[in-house]
């Protein structure tokens, strides 16, 4: 099989740049280890930056998301000085669009199939070859069978645990990590949301965050120990600790129900440099891990997709090279905001086991100048809301 680009992964990323290749004319094939029923299957991100909602307009996919989607123009801090609102809009212009990535996935599995897009499931055992050559090529398995795609470039938009970024000899790589000493406990209930807008909590007893889906589907986490299991937490003992760390102006009436999804996510802070090697691009979290805080994982994926989209259609339909040569600085100087916002966010919001006295005093007036400061909450506005491409 001969394609111009072979993109790993039917993930967002995966999904995203399939579909503006396509649309520019570009041939793609994309080859995901899971079953298509698995990859909707995943829980994960909620908010969208405006960019990535203009994104996905831009390739055809947005019109559920602007029927079913929620704008939001702020959102709610809970801190040791009280319940405080960071108004987006009035700050930066901008608001974010609450529309979880399932969605998402969902609505490019729609689009990729109303192109005749070439997507195969369960392709077991890819391999990249020939990358630093001009006819790179990638193997893969099914059905028990050897496969062969002779392709220009490939993408490797197959996540932290993918093929692609081990691929890069570890002597060209650069990893740079932080692992955070907890997790986030989520829960996803067939209940009304707490609020209006996301919460996001500092509490004593750890960091808590209530957001949503819809109307009648929330989604709850709480920073646990890193030793902690589901199975340790029960539905009430869930609700009963979530409720402890959101302000009591929207926990004392918030409905509760039984779980419909519960899992444990670890966080950390990656990033793989470069992002190219050879006819091999990195995109999404196969580059880089932020911790869900700054509500960015998703967001940078289609960050990602943006440069590496627009450089592929101008290498593959104009043998203009400039843009894959560009790729991997002009994607990271945008992961290394979002890198640091997520860190700050999680920094600050957070209840570090090792935390001394100090540390904690810092953190509240940290907080304590956000809650004040016109400068401190546009900051926050404009990178929540997401940087500019
Ligand atoms: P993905 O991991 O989504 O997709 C990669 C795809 O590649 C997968 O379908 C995988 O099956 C496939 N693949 C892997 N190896 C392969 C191989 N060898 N061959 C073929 N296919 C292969 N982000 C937020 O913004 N907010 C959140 O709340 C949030 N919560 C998260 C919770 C969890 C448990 C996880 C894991 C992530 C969460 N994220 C969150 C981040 C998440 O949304 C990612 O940023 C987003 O999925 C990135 O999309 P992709 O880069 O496409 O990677
Ligand atoms: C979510 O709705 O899953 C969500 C929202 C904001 C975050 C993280 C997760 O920062």
């Amino acid at each position: 099989m001969k394609t111009q680009v072979a993109i790993i992964g039917a993930g967002p990323a995966g999904l995203l740049l399939s579909q503006l290749l396509n649309k520019a004319g570009v041939s793609t094939v994309v080859l995901e280890r899971q079953t298509r029923e698995y990859v909707l299957s995943r829980i994960r991100a909620g908010v969208l930056e405006w960019s990535t909602v203009e994104l996905l307009r831009a390739a055809g996919c947005g019109d559920r998301m602007d029927r079913e989607g929620i704008p939001h123009d702020g959102c709610y801090l809970s801190t040791a000085h009280g319940l405080f609102r960071v108004d987006f809009k009035e700050r930066c212009g901008r608001q974010v669009m609450v529309y979880g990535q399932t969605e998402v996935t969902r609505d490019l599995y729609d689009a990729q199939d109303a192109i005749g897009a070439t997507i195969i499931h369960e392709a077991a055992d890819v391999a990249l070859h020939n990358l630093g050559g001009d006819a790179p090529y990638v193997i893969y398995q099914k059905d028990g069978v050897t496969h062969r795609i002779n392709c220009d470039y490939v993408a490797g938009c197959d996540g932290f645990h993918g093929v692609s970024r081990p691929t890069i000899p570890a002597s060209v790589r650069r990893d740079y990590e932080r692992v955070y000493p907890f997790g986030w406990l989520g829960v996803l209930s067939r209940t009304p949301p707490a609020a209006d807008e996301l919460i996001y909590a500092n509490h004593p007893r750890g960091f808590a965050l209530a957001s949503m889906r819809n109307a009648n589907l929330s989604r709850y986490y709480i920073q646990v120990p890193l030793s902690d299991t589901v199975e340790d937490w029960s539905d009430d003992a869930f609700w009963a600790e979530l409720k402890r760390r959101l302000p009591s102006r929207f926990a004392d009436t918030m409905k509760t129900g039984p779980s419909i999804e519960k899992s444990i996510a670890p966080l950390r802070s990656f990033v793989s440099e470069p992002m190219r090697w050879g006819r091999l691009f990195l995109c999404g979290d196969s580059a880089h891990i932020v911790p869900p805080t700054g509500a960015k994982g998703l967001n940078l994926a289609a960050s990602d997709v943006h440069y590496l989209s627009r450089a592929l259609i101008g290498a593959c339909t104009a043998g203009d090279l400039s843009g894959i040569d560009s790729y991997s600085a002009d994607a990271l100087a945008r992961v290394w905001q979002a890198m640091r916002f997520s860190w700050w966010m999680t920094t600050s919001l957070h209840r570090f086991p090792d935390q001394s006295e100090f540390d904690q005093k810092i953190q509240e007036s940290e907080l304590d100048y956000l809650a004040r400061s016109d400068a401190a909450q546009t900051a926050m506005a404009e990178n929540y809301t997401g940087l500019p491409f």
